[in-house]
């Protein structure tokens, strides 16, 4: 079985972290699948979205915690070095909409690298932890960045010491997430983000992504500068043209993502 299952399809590459009976949680095999499956979504043009997604009833339980232990196993400063910091760099870097579909319970750098997606949609059946604290480590995967920044100092520090399970409609109410949906429409309100966003101008949403990327440490006038250059960029696309054109004569535009 593929610890991790990759299609394309609606131009939409779907990642399905698939370690069901370990709650998907990652060994070194699956990092470094994770991490191709990622670079594919990043240089194939035919991606125009990217969907992640895990198998049986949990998200993804974070580091497995077998391997860490196991003398055989890789080094923990090599599983953050050469596991988690790839997966999360990839995800930011990919100039396409990455989607996180969480299905079900979302612990560890599983909880983190959800966060570190472009727009999280959970079930009402998820759940989020930062399980770190409770087995003596520190909040990797970029949880020290994107959490307090999410949510606030406080409630950020709260979750990642106390390692509370917070609920997916907490989650969402506490703007960790976009939105929580009935377990059963996951698919269709989760993939059909990622299909919806793989249909829209690509560049143009490569570029906002970019621009939100800049904007966690650039000034203000830095950050106008950066939408400047982006903007320019963004109208010699074609699909900027399409979407001008569409409007004017009052139709549907067809994006292509170029
Ligand atoms: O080297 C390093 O560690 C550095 C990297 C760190 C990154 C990290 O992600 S550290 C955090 C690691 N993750 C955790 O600490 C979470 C551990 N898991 C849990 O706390 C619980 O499993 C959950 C709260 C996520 C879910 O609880 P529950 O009751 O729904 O399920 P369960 O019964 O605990 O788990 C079901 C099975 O999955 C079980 O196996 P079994 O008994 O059916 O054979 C359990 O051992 C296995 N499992 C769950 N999480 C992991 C795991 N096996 C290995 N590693 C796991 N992380």
């Amino acid at each position: 079985m593929e610890s991790i299952q990759f299609e394309i399809k609606d131009s939409v590459g779907c990642i399905t972290l698939n370690r069901p009976d370990v709650l998907n949680s990652f060994n070194k095999q699956m990092a470094l699948a994770m991490q191709g499956a990622l670079d594919e979504c990043k240089l194939n043009d035919a991606v125009r979205a990217v969907y992640i997604t895990g198998s049986g009833r949990a998200f993804c339980a974070g580091q497995d915690l077998e391997e860490a232990i196991s003398t055989e196993g890789p080094e923990l400063q090599r599983i953050v070095r050469e596991h988690y910091n790839p997966i999360i760099r990839k995800i930011r870097d990919i100039e396409k909409p990455v989607v996180a579909g969480v299905n079900g319970v979302a612990a560890g750098a599983g909880a983190n690298i959800a966060l570190a997606c472009d727009i999280v949609i959970a079930a009402d059946a998820a759940s989020f932890i930062q399980a770190f604290s409770k087995i003596g480590l520190i909040p990797d995967s970029g949880g020290t960045y994107f959490l307090p920044r999410l949510i606030g100092w406080q409630k950020a520090t709260a979750l990642m010491m106390l390692g509370d399970k917070i609920s997916a409609t907490e989650a969402e109410s506490l703007n960790m997430i976009y939105k929580v949906c009935p377990a059963d429409e996951l698919q269709e309100t989760a993939y059909a983000t990622a299909k919806k966003l793989a249909s829209m101008p690509t560049k143009g949403l490569g570029l906002t992504k970019r621009l939100l990327n800049e904007s966690l440490v650039n000034d203000l006038s830095a950050q106008l500068d950066a939408e400047e250059e982006c903007q320019t960029q963004a109208g010699q696309t074609e699909d900027y043209a399409e979407g001008v054109n569409a409007f004017l004569e009052k139709r549907k535009p067809v994006f292509k993502g170029k």
